[in-house]
């Protein structure tokens, strides 16, 4: 017996990512469809080795599917989602738009799967903001070892963060810049290519950016609302993967030495750090892999009970579509949702 799954926004980085990733974890799911807006109806998409042709979200009847993967951006979340739980099917979304509704589970499955009872008041639960997801996983295991007081953390993320858009503008930007053609930023503020941006989502009036704002939100969620955080979100010109320079402080001892056995030991976390040229992770060899990377582990003399590491992750995994497929198998396993489709 499996479950019908839906995903919407099949064609975009993300929604690609998740079917196939569905696909590679077995996922007991008996039909899958994939939805997007009708402009994509009948474009084909891959899932293993089957091609699924994308169905119009508009016109599509949730009442018989079980789970549905958005990841079509706020705004179509805000319309659908409420529509689509309504309808009985629990929605799994990865925009921002319900991340700090207090009817609404954040879900990390490593840091805080208990919390998902809650998700039946709306049928819908939110799936962080990749810069978030990766730092939390690490935070998690520390933040249980010696009580986290204060993190500041430094981003480098890749363009694929911002969607497929941004990703041809660095393609096209770099090899504009090798024939000496004009450059014109379209989709980020500045020269991508070549060049560092530290600008990731729009300005608050208190002077850090809303993606600075959503990692100290969405922290304090899902993992404490005691902790300090701060944050400078940096947009880099690397395809796949967000980086971050993250210094810890703790209300009780722990050394960079203690926080390497906690880590290797941690869910979704794989520690590679051996104080040698190379001897660490880069976003290039975290793309396509599944976990968090933990290298640099130092102490941090300036403070008391402070280390400071450095953190890998493939964004549109672990940052997106592995994380919201990790929180659909903790529907499963845990048995919080029946399978209802004909399928079945
Ligand atoms: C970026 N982190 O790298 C953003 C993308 O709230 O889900 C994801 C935005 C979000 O541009």
């Amino acid at each position: 017996m499996g479950y019908k799954v839906a995903v919407v926004g099949a064609t975009g980085n993300v929604g690609r990512e998740i079917l196939s990733i569905l696909d590679e974890r077995g996922f007991p799911a008996d039909e899958v469809v994939a939805l997007a807006s009708r402009k994509s109806q009948g474009v084909e998409v891959s899932y293993g080795d089957k091609t699924l042709k994308v169905k119009a979200l508009e016109t599509y009847d949730f009442s018989d599917t079980d789970i549905c993967l958005m990841s079509a951006g706020g705004a179509v979340s805000k319309e659908w989602s409420p529509k689509i739980g309504a309808q009985g099917c629990v929605v799994i979304d990865n925009s921002s738009q319900w991340r700090m509704d207090p009817d609404v589970p954040l879900i990390v499955p490593e840091v805080n799967a208990d919390a998902i009872v809650g998700f039946s008041k709306k049928n819908i639960i939110a799936n962080p903001n990749c810069s978030t997801a990766q730092l939390v996983v690490a935070l998690k295991p520390l933040h249980d070892a010696a009580t986290i007081k204060r993190v500041v953390v430094s981003t480098y993320q890749s363009v694929s963060g911002a969607g497929k858009d941004a990703m041809d503008e660095l393609f096209t930007q770099t090899r504009a810049i090798f024939v000496s053609d004009p450059v014109e930023p379209k989709k980020f503020p500045k020269r991508i290519a070549f060049n560092l941006i530290p600008q990731i989502d729009v300005f608050m009036d208190d002077g850090f950016t809303k993606e600075e704002w959503k990692m100290v939100a969405e922290t304090k969620k899902i993992l404490d609302p005691k902790i300090k955080l701060t944050a400078t979100c940096v947009r880099v010109p690397v395809f796949i993967s967000h980086s971050e320079a993250v210094n810890v402080e703790f209300e009780k001892e722990l050394s960079a030495d203690d926080a390497r056995k906690i880590l290797r030991e941690a869910p979704g976390i794989l520690v590679i750090d051996t104080r040698e040229p190379g001897g660490y992770a880069t976003p290039h060899e975290a793309a396509g892999e599944d976990a968090t990377y933990i290298s640099r582990l130092r102490d941090d003399p300036t403070v008391d009970n402070g280390i400071a590491f450095w953190c890998v992750s493939d964004n549109l995994r672990k940052g997106a579509a592995l994380n919201a497929v990790q929180i659909a198998e903790v529907l499963v396993n845990r048995k919080l949702i029946t399978a209802r489709s004909k399928a079945a």
